[in-house]
């Protein structure tokens, strides 16, 4: 590695020379390794290094991992496993922790006996997370003693050193991410807790523990689940009401492929499925979750056939209908897995599909065998999901586009704009008569058009498909619109490229823009995916000074803005008090300073949703639903949290 020679200057050998190329390659492109240098990016670090500790789980040696996020922004990863090796690597004559921390994907190279299921998205090792910090830290226990070592931008400062004696083993990780890297520094709490929740569900039996060192009270919070997936489920399930208590779950392993699979359906109408292949979210699902739904539809279609529950009904029972109120999770574990997609999370290996299928099929024949009353519910509940089809194909219609020169009947409280382009057009959603009023006087009405909404609408993750599209507040955007709902749905058709979410800066406005996110999410997520959800920025206050042509007035948009302007103006040379006003609702502007604050392209801050966030969205509601005071303290805490994450 490198050496210091007397003057100063570093020298380097051939085999530092092969490592120092590494380096040079993830830090020139850290989105290759790691996805993105932004937000994602950054904690994709911290899974990198818990994967390795979860690997060493999967192998049998570790059941604790602890996560800490320091007063500094690092991060430290312990967990108790057999250490990483320190002795003598053969080839590269180096220690074979400095091995692994320096030389590019070096990660399996050690043992090769046991395969590695886990590793995170990219599974690119901890050479590229060292590559990428300012500085690393490793501490081994293992032989007997302690061992450490460090690291700066993946270069060894430390060579490996023998500390005190040690009879316990296992491996400490700390890392500082690189400001020169990354644009976002700080870690966030509930990501991190998110993710290891889930790997604690994972995998059963693995204490991951999470630290947050940074605030004056520090938080802890442990993760557990000897149930594992049944754990998960019913955990997805906790503010639901499940149509049979105990999930349907089973592990099998059919042609050294491993199928994980919990099952429960709850009395509402979203299908929720998450799939996995080796502890990694396959968003974009693949050959094991076509394998899962087809296994799924057969299964309870003859199951259904052969309780004689369908001879009244002249329909046959699809997937969606199936699907209604079903909250599952596979996991599969795949020796060479193929991942495809944009996010190259979607499994492409096509034996999965036919293994997933025959061991799903199979296990729910025997189940259904065995609680042939949880199989009847779930019947009862596809029959009436297919019947509701049937109702909202006709309240679709109604509300579908019409094409040529009918054009479609646009709803009477929308003031719409004159202007016809779509990529200038505006579509204001105002939450209140009284608030959608103004916004009518106040706009520019070329290009900027108003549908004022009354009160809560529909809540979308409560209702059926045909119960949404009767709500009238709900068919009065459709409309407006102007291209359909769900798979009728027509990007092209849409007559607005800004739609934009204005509802009162208060609880219940949060409230409303989380329907509608929920609604848009569930009912027009390609609207999302363009970039066409907006949601406006009204301010929180006016302070001003002086009266008439003389006032001096500005706007702030929270507590500390406040301050400012008002320190400013107390300050300045104007005569009279200044005066604080807190606007409770968008009502108590009137049209013209509605406009200038709030809607005025030039003035106002319109901030961008992205999917994140509707997902965001669509979770909070889950976690509303439930009875408790907790869940709504929770909703009013993440919105806040939420929207600050949006983009402008
Ligand atoms: C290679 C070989 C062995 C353990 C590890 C790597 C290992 C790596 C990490 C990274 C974080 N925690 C870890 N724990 C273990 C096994 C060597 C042996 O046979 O004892």
């Amino acid at each position: 590695m490198a050496k210091e020679n007397g003057n100063g200057e570093q020298q380097y050998g051939a085999d530092s020379i092969q490592v120092l190329k590494g380096l040079e390659a993830v830090r020139k492109r850290p989105g290759m390794y790691i996805g993105s240098t932004a937000e994602n990016g950054l904690h994709h670090l911290v899974y990198e290094v818990v994967d390795n500790s979860i690997d060493e789980a999967l192998a049998g040696y570790c059941d604790d991992i602890r996560v800490t996020i320091h007063k500094d922004n690092s991060i430290s990863v312990e967990d108790n496993g057999r250490g990483i090796p320190v002795e003598m690597h053969p080839t590269e004559k180096l220690p074979a922790v400095e091995v692994a921390l320096t030389v590019l994907h070096a990660g399996g190279k050690f043992d090769k006996s046991n395969y590695k299921v886990s590793g995170g998205l990219h599974g690119v090792g901890v050479s590229v997370v060292n590559a990428l910090s300012e500085r690393t830290e490793v501490i081994v226990k293992r032989d007997g003693f302690k061992w450490r070592m460090a690291f700066v931008r993946g270069q060894t400062v430390k060579k490996l050193e023998k500390l005190d004696k040690a009879r316990d083993t296992g491996t400490l990780v700390r890392f500082k991410p690189d400001p020169e890297i990354f644009s976002v520094l700080e870690f966030s709490w509930s990501t991190l807790a998110d993710r290891l929740r889930q790997l604690a569900f994972l995998n059963k039996s693995v204490s991951i523990s999470l630290k947050d060192d940074r605030p004056d009270e520090p938080k802890n919070e442990t993760f557990f689940a000897k149930g594992g997936l049944v754990q998960f489920v019913e955990w997805l399930n906790r503010n639901k009401k499940p149509l049979h208590p105990k999930p349907i779950a089973f592990t099998v392993t059919r042609d050294e492929v491993e199928v994980d699979v919990a099952i429960q359906y709850e009395d509402g109408y979203n299908e929720n499925i998450f799939t996995f292949v080796n502890n990694i979210n396959t968003h974009e699902g693949g050959t094991h979750l076509t394998g899962f739904r087809a296994a799924l539809t057969r299964a309870i279609n003859e199951f259904a056939k052969q309780q004689g529950s369908l001879k009244k009904e002249d329909f046959t029972l699809t997937g969606e209908d199936i699907r209604e109120g079903l909250t599952a999770i596979i996991h599969c574990k795949v020796r060479e897995p193929q991942f495809e997609g944009q996010t190259k999370t979607k499994l492409g290996n096509s034996e999965v599909e036919g293994i997933v299928k025959q061991v799903v099929y199979d296990q729910l024949r025997t189940f259904l065998d065995e609680k042939p009353a949880v199989g009847r519910a779930v019947i009862e509940k596809a029959v009436s999901a297919a019947r509701a089809r049937e109702a909202a194909r006709k309240a679709r219609d109604l509300v579908r586009k019409k094409s040529g020169l009918e054009g479609a009947v646009l709803p009477g409280k929308l003031a719409d704009c004159s202007l016809d382009d779509p990529a200038m057009c505006e579509l204001y959603l105002v939450e209140g008569d009284s608030a959608g009023g103004s916004a009518k006087q106040g706009r520019d009405r070329q290009f900027q058009a108003i549908l004022p909404l009354r009160g809560k609408i529909l809540n979308v993750e409560k209702a059926r498909i045909d119960k949404i599209l009767s709500n009238e507040e709900i068919r009065a955007m459709i409309t407006a619109i102007g291209a359909g709902v769900r798979e009728d749905f027509t990007l092209d058709d849409v007559r607005y490229h800004k739609i934009v979410i204005m509802t009162d800066a208060d609880v219940d406005g949060a409230h409303i823009r989380t329907l509608l996110l929920t609604f848009f999410f569930r009912q027009m997520p390609e609207l999302i995916e363009a970039g066409y959800i907006y949601i406006a920025q009204p301010p929180l206050f006016r302070v001003a000074r002086g009266s008439g042509k003389k006032e001096e007035k500005f706007y702030a948009y929270d507590d500390k803005e406040r301050d400012e302007y008002i320190k400013r103006l107390s300050n300045g040379e104007g005569r009279g008090t200044v005066a604080v006003q807190r606007y409770k609702g968008l009502g108590e502007m009137n049209p013209g300073q509605l406009w200038e604050t709030t809607m005025d392209p030039g003035r106002r801050t319109i901030l961008r949703v992205t999917l994140d966030d509707a997902v965001e969205a669509s979770k909070l509601f889950d976690e509303l639903m439930g009875d408790e005071v907790e869940p709504r303290r929770l909703f009013i805490e993440r919105n806040a949290k939420y929207v600050s994450h949006l983009d402008v």
